[in-house]
């Protein structure tokens, strides 16, 4: 592996740079942060949460989770940006009113999978009969296997032979109810397409103050396009895309009732898809940033 003192965002990092680069931040600020695993993935790869809390008493806390999905690489990327912009950076004034839980690969198996074997990989690597893997964004136990699921085990978007099928999607399962009295945000990043999702994805009913979150979505867009210019657009997730039931954030926000819960499908819009160049590593993060903003002095004010 690199050396971690080489690690950077003008490259995508490996599986052990991310987890280094964790547990080197970790070591550089002892007193405030934790590492720790919330259960292993298939292949037995620990689900890492750095956990940012300063202070003796806990306070409101932010959910950050990336690479669900694996081939999506930009979204750890930008989860580990994040964390080093909050330690090290211009966001540390953050970590003075919120904890901070972050999960940068939710999905190792499938992101060393991507790495080694097929770039465009999406499921677990959990072993079926026939295929491989479960579309852990579809495992989720709320309205699972409603719509835009498949029970095919060959297709993308295989919902599981049953919710929580999945050892990732467990692991939330277990450990979000332990930190939801105090979660007042739930962020979960995907790739591509510059959206800024609300909840559900099985329905298209539109949730209680929908109009208060589109709003909200609305300030986001508007400061993530001021840097570079770069549109996001809001919405209900069957408005703007299709029906998918079993996704994370649904659950979160479905059993959990935490006050804001946004799906991010960052850069591009299409151009190079999955295969974002590395070059846009950083401004995607910083934009991305600029709209983490909006979000945290709105659950500051709310
Ligand atoms: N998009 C998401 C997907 O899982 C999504 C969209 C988000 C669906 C949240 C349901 C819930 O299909 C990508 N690019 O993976
Ligand atoms: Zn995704």
């Amino acid at each position: 592996a690199k050396r971690t003192g080489q690690f950077g965002w003008t490259a995508y990092s490996s599986f052990e740079e991310i987890n280094a680069f964790l547990l080197e931040q970790h070591e550089k600020h002892p007193n405030y942060t934790r590492l720790f695993s919330i259960g292993k993935s298939f292949e037995g790869r620990d689900l890492l949460v750095f956990k940012i809390s300063r202070g003796s008493k806990p306070k409101k806390s932010i959910w950050l989770d990336a690479n669900i999905h694996a081939r999506e690489w930009i979204t750890s990327a930008v989860a580990t940006f994040t964390i080093n912009e909050l330690l090290n950076g211009e966001r540390t004034g953050w970590t003075r009113d919120f904890d901070w839980y972050i999960l940068s690969i939710l999905n190792p198996d499938g992101f060393v999978y991507t790495k080694t074997n097929n770039r465009l990989w999406r499921k677990t690597r959990s072993t079926g009969l026939r295929c491989i893997g479960a579309d852990a964004n579809r495992n989720f136990g709320f309205h699972w296997m409603e719509s835009g699921s498949s029970n095919n085990p060959c297709s993308e978007t295989y919902g599981g032979k049953s919710a929580f099928s999945e050892l990732e999607t467990q692991a939330l399962r277990d450990y979000i109810p332990s930190i939801s009295k105090h979660l007042v945000g739930y962020i979960s990043l995907h790739s591509y397409s510059q959206l800024i999702l609300l909840p559900y994805g099985h329905s298209n009913k539109h949730i209680p103050q929908y109009d208060t979150y589109m709003d909200l979505g609305h300030r986001i867009a508007q400061a993530t396009a001021t840097r570079y210019q770069t549109m996001y657009t809001t919405g209900n997730i069957v408005d703007l895309l299709y029906a998918a039931s079993g996704g994370s954030m649904d659950w979160v926000k479905g059993t959990h009732n935490i006050n804001l819960t946004l799906t991010f499908e960052l850069r591009d819009t299409g151009r190079y898809g999955f295969l974002l160049p590395p070059t846009e590593i950083i401004p995607t993060a910083e934009e991305f940033l600029d709209g983490l903003e909006v979000i945290v002095q709105s659950l500051r004010d709310g």
